[in-house]
């Protein structure tokens, strides 16, 4: 049996995001639980943000979709249309898990939840014709987790990923992770993470976990120094909390942390306008001193790139230019999204009522506003976010942030801000120079919120 995993584009209307970095973590990994499995199952990888996805030209007879919300509508078509030529599609991921009722018309079989309980029944299932219309596959525990497959890929990538821990504690309204992680982080046996990450071909990570400290300081001690004393020339970055930085031994895991390898750390400020960020619930993952955190972890040569939600009901106007300030103030740069309401979270039932009408899914991707907000429009607040990210990533700004971080994390930390900055800024760029055309395009096709709008 053929069968072929898609990730989706992660562009409004199925545009490719080519320049992305980071091999998709979700299909080398179903690949490897594929191999373990079913190692006669022939597999094949596509990135529709690398390459164009046909499905005229699809020879696998099983089709497995990965989905996150905006790409749901570019998923059902692919989908709807595979399965008049008699492919069988599977279709799993987090908006599937959060929407099964509206993914099932669309599919042969939805998973629902982690795979790796199901997977072997899914693909026995499939090839025996008698797929069941929903798997699910719950939370299991991560020993013996398969590694990523990472030769697969007919395109280029910088970044692999690895992944040591599932779930989080915090219940932040607006994060989809508690509800479809757990509550209880799960963590994969040290030893294993080890050598997974000293095997892969990769030499760059993105280290995918939720928070790469904040579960338990103990352990993340254990993991670096076990890290740093087996892997050699490997360097990584991942999310991480500011609360652990009161630790009594923040500079300990910090000081492993290094020497592990990790480069830069995205955190997660959440929101810079402090009613936001209780509203958000956010506020015990920062912890009470959120500046100092910050100050700690870039002494230890560790790169810090903030996290950032804003355009949220509480925010008003002088927040978006808030976060150039607190930028500039702190030295580090920082990734603004529009605060998104996604589906099955608690801030989805807060901010339903103010939904605006005949959106589609495609529109929750970060950039555009979804709601309706007590003083700012739609398209205020999305000029507001593209002047933004365009004055946060000047050349000036790149540089004055990358000679702050400490010489201690010389030359890969410093190597690794610029490489995550300036693509960064180059991709706000092109987002700001399409979206011009996209409007225009609106207006003559009378997409339905412009149009209200006008
Ligand atoms: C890596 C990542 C990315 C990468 C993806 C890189 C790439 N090239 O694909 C990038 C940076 C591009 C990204 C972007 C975004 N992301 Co993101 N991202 C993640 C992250 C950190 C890890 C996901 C991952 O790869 N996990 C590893 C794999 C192995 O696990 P998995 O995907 O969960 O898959 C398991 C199951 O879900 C299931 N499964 C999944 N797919 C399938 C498919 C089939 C067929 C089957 C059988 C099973 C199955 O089986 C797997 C094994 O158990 C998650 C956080 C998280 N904890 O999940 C957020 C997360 C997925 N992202 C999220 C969001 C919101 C976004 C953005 C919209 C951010 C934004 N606001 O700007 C953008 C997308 C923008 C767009 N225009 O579409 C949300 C998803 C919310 C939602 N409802 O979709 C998450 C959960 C973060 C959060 N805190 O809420 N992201």
């Amino acid at each position: 049996m053929k069968l072929l995993l898609v990730s989706p584009p992660f562009g409004r209307k199925g545009q490719m995001s080519k320049g992305l970095p980071i091999a998709p973590p979700v299909l080398e990994y179903l690949a490897g639980l594929t191999y373990r499995d079913r190692p006669d199952v022939e597999v094949e990888l596509v990135d529709a943000n690398k390459e164009p996805f046909r499905p005229e030209e699809v020879d696998a007879e099983v089709v497995g979709f990965t989905v996150l919300t905006p790409q749901a509508p570019w998923v059902y078509q692919m989908a709807d249309r595979l399965r008049a030529m008699g492919k069988k599609v599977i279709l799993g991921g987090i908006h599937v898990s959060a929407l099964p009722d509206e993914a099932r018309p669309h599919a042969d079989a939805i998973v629902i939840g982690e795979a790796e309980l199901v997977w072997r029944e899914v693909l026995d299932d499939a090839e025996r014709g008698r797929l069941r219309p929903v798997y699910d596959g719950g939370f299991p525990e991560l020993k013996g987790l398969p590694s990523p497959v990472t030769d697969l890929w007919r395109t280029k990538y910088v970044y692999g990923y690895f992944q040591t821990s599932r779930g989080c504690p915090h219940r932040c309204t607006f994060c989809s992770v508690h509800r479809f992680f757990g509550g209880r982080v799960r963590v994969r046996p040290i030893d294993e993470v080890v050598k997974e990450v000293a095997q892969s071909r990769w030499r760059l990570f993105w280290g995918i976990d939720d928070n790469i400290w904040g579960v338990n300081i103990k352990h993340s001690i254990e993991l670096y120094r076990e890290m740093s004393q087996n892997i050699r020339w490997k360097w990584w970055f991942g999310s991480g909390d500011l609360v652990s930085l009161e630790h009594p031994r923040a500079d300990e895991l910090l000081e492993y942390a290094r020497r592990a390898g990790l480069t830069a750390v995205l955190v997660g400020w959440e929101s810079n306008n402090l009613r936001s960020l209780e509203e958000y619930k956010a506020v015990t993952k920062q912890g009470r001193r959120r500046r100092d955190a910050i100050k700690r972890i870039r002494d230890h040569g560790i790169e810090v790139m903030l996290f950032i939600m804003v355009g949220g009901r509480q925010d008003v106007r002088e927040d978006f230019d808030g976060i150039l300030r607190l930028c500039d103030e702190l030295k580090v740069s920082a990734h603004p999204v529009m605060t998104t309401p996604f589906p099955a979270t608690e801030l989805y039932e807060q901010y339903r009522e103010y939904l605006i009408p005949g959106l589609g899914w495609d529109y929750f991707d970060g950039n555009h506003a979804v709601f309706e907000h007590p003083s700012l429009s739609p398209s205020e607040r999305e000029e507001l976010i593209i002047s933004l990210r365009e004055r946060l990533f000047t050349l000036p700004r790149i540089i004055r942030r990358i000679l702050q971080i400490s010489w201690k994390g010389f030359p890969m930390s410093h190597i690794t801000s610029w490489m995550v900055q300036y693509p960064q800024g180059r991709a706000f760029k092109e987002y700001a120079r399409t979206r011009l055309g996209s409007q225009a395009d609106s207006a003559m096709t009378g997409d339905l919120r412009y149009h209200e709008e006008a």
